[in-house]
């Protein structure tokens, strides 16, 4: 199905923020932990299978993967964190860098926060929430990996999970997602939509 992400180009892959784009135009990021699934997510957006690395390795892919679909509006890949095996100086790196693109770049206006269905809400998901109410981003929450679920517990995770999230922002969203089935890719395309196409001052 085509969506306004569909015709998406990789456009570089930066491993110090200073690297990145000009800070024009709108982007959204993806995060989460590594291996949550977020180069996966990408490419089930794009409907472009080999778009974003997917990795065999986790923690191998440490670099901000940057995607344009439409002359100044992009999607970046952000390097996971979380990843216990890095080697400490190398994590110190990503934290920095990590933090200064957070805090720094002006075109981000919005970041999906992927999360594996069977371990949701860890440390750096939670930071990450209270992160983007605070600096009045738009967030979703993706339950990614939901084929390893039965019904009765994706039920139940994306109710806790719904609650969970409104204790950080009332705007936040939630959505059940499988990256590996591309189930959920019309309701993800569905929400982020509007936050390219709404007016640019309507943050939550
Ligand atoms: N079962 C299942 N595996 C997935 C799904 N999404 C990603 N994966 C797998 O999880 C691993 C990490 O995926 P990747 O996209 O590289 O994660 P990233 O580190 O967050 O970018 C890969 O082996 C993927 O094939 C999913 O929805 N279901
Ligand atoms: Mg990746």
């Amino acid at each position: 199905m085509s969506n306004l992400f569909s015709h998406c180009e990789f456009l570089i892959s930066a491993y110090k923020t200073s690297q990145l784009p000009p800070d024009e135009g709108m982007e959204i990021a993806f995060a989460g932990r590594s291996n949550s699934g977020k180069s996966t997510t990408i490419n089930a957006l794009t409907n472009h299978k080999g778009l974003a690395k997917v990795s065999k390795t986790p923690g191998r892919t440490q670099l901000f993967n940057c995607f344009q679909f439409q002359p100044n509006m992009r999607l970046v890949d952000l390097p996971g964190y979380g990843y216990a095996k890095v080697p400490a100086k190398m994590k110190k790196h990503w934290d920095k860098e990590i933090d200064s693109y957070l805090m720094n770049r002006q075109s981000l206006i919005g970041v999906v926060i992927i999360m594996d269905i069977r371990h949701p809400m860890k440390k750096f998901d939670e930071q990450m929430l209270t992160w983007a109410h605070q600096s009045g981003l738009h967030s979703h929450v993706l339950l990614n990996k939901a084929d390893k679920l039965n019904n009765n517990d994706i039920k139940k995770t994306l109710m806790q999970v719904n609650q969970q999230i409104k204790q950080y922002s009332q705007s936040t969203t939630c959505q059940v997602f499988s990256a590996l089935r591309r189930q959920g890719t019309a309701e993800l395309s569905q929400i982020l939509t509007p936050w390219f196409t709404a007016s640019e001052n309507e943050h939550p």
